[in-house]
């Protein structure tokens, strides 16, 4: 039954979500550490992990839904049109292992066209999304054992036991590889060739490179959902680090740079100001910024290249007819 998941560590325990809650990514410690260090550094970034809080997520679910953002409705097509292929090329009765619990229904999807998978095991630093995104899907595919590993997907080297000799297909949806930069992205792929083991497949997700007439408003909606959800971070600051910033003095901004291929969300000060954070004090000139995001954009060739610099080989690449999303499957020899 749902309630039952447990969730494993990969120090070998395991534990409720409750209990883990306060060691989440982006728990206070660290949120605090890398605030106090990226508004003191120039230029001013901080990293986009620290989005999801509860609203932040909340915030994300809604841009995958928006009309602009056309990443999470094209992945999902792709899933759905070529599902049987994909099943077909990565090979049956493999362990599904997903990186980051992000979307229930694309995993269901994968799940539906696979057909039989002995074990599915999502790999999330945050808790209580894995529980709640484990539940769900135990509702839709009876019989399915998941295992729920709470770590950092980018960088853990453990895997529950029972994936011992067993096949593995690995799984990285919606593009979150763009977040990454090129050099975190080759790392995390070697890191998952590691994980995933010989004789591995990969599913792995990622944006085209496109016209920035599309991209722009992708990152920068009409009804400013995008804008909410980069301005939550600071009203994340102002509730769990004690911070002052008046939220009207700082604007959304997406642009899109075209020597990195890359979206890079900042917020922007909209007057000469000071805020304090854990009592300590940050001057802002106008129009001064602190960088948020990066989403970075890949050729089909780009990717396939990064992805043959960590050791895959690039099996098949499916995209829409209107070339805004690609899903790899990558083989480890
Ligand atoms: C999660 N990630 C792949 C999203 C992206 O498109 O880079 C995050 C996002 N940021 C703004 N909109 C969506």
């Amino acid at each position: 039954m749902a309630s039952d998941i447990s969730l494993y560590l990969p120090s070998g325990a395991t534990a409720s979500a409750a209990a883990l809650r306060s060691e989440e990514a982006g728990g206070s410690d660290e949120f605090a550490d890398a605030v106090l260090s990226g508004l003191g550094r120039r230029p001013r970034s901080i990293p986009c992990r620290f989005f999801y809080d509860a609203k932040g997520s909340e915030l994300f679910e809604e841009i995958t839904a928006l009309d602009e953002y056309y990443p999470t409705r094209t992945e999902t097509a792709l899933l759905e049109a070529h599902g049987e292929e994909i099943a077909a090329l990565a090979g049956s009765g493999r362990i599904l292992v997903e990186f980051g619990s992000g979307s229930s229904r694309k995993t269901s999807l994968l799940l539906g066209a696979l057909g039989e998978v002995p074990v599915y095991i999502p790999i999330d630093i945050a808790a209580e999304s894995l529980r709640e995104a484990a539940e769900w899907l135990s509702g839709q595919h009876d019989g399915l054992t998941i295992l729920p590993v709470i770590a950092d997907f980018t960088a853990t080297r453990v895997l529950p036991p029972i994936v011992r000799g067993q096949k593995r297909l690995g799984f990285f949806s919606g593009s979150t590889i763009g977040n990454l930069t090129h050099a975190e992205a080759q790392a995390f792929l070697v890191n998952a060739a590691y994980l995933l083991g010989r004789g591995a497949s990969f599913l792995v997700g990622v944006d085209l490179k496109k016209d920035p007439a599309i991209l722009i408003p992708a990152y920068n909606d009409k009804g400013g959902v995008t804008a909410a959800f980069n301005l939550n971070l600071l009203e994340r600051i102002n509730r769990e680090l004690d911070g002052d910033i008046d939220l009207d003095r700082f604007a959304h901004d997406a642009v899109y740079d075209g020597i990195q291929g890359r979206i890079e969300m900042h917020l922007v000060s909209l007057a000469s100001q000071t805020v304090r954070v854990l009592g300590r004090a940050f001057r802002f000139a106008k129009g001064e910024r602190i960088h948020t995001e990066n989403s970075h954009k890949y050729s089909v060739e780009e990717f396939q290249a990064l992805a043959s610099a960590a050791g895959w080989a690039p099996a098949h690449a499916w995209t829409d007819a209107d070339r805004l999303f690609s899903l790899h499957l990558l083989r480890l020899a």
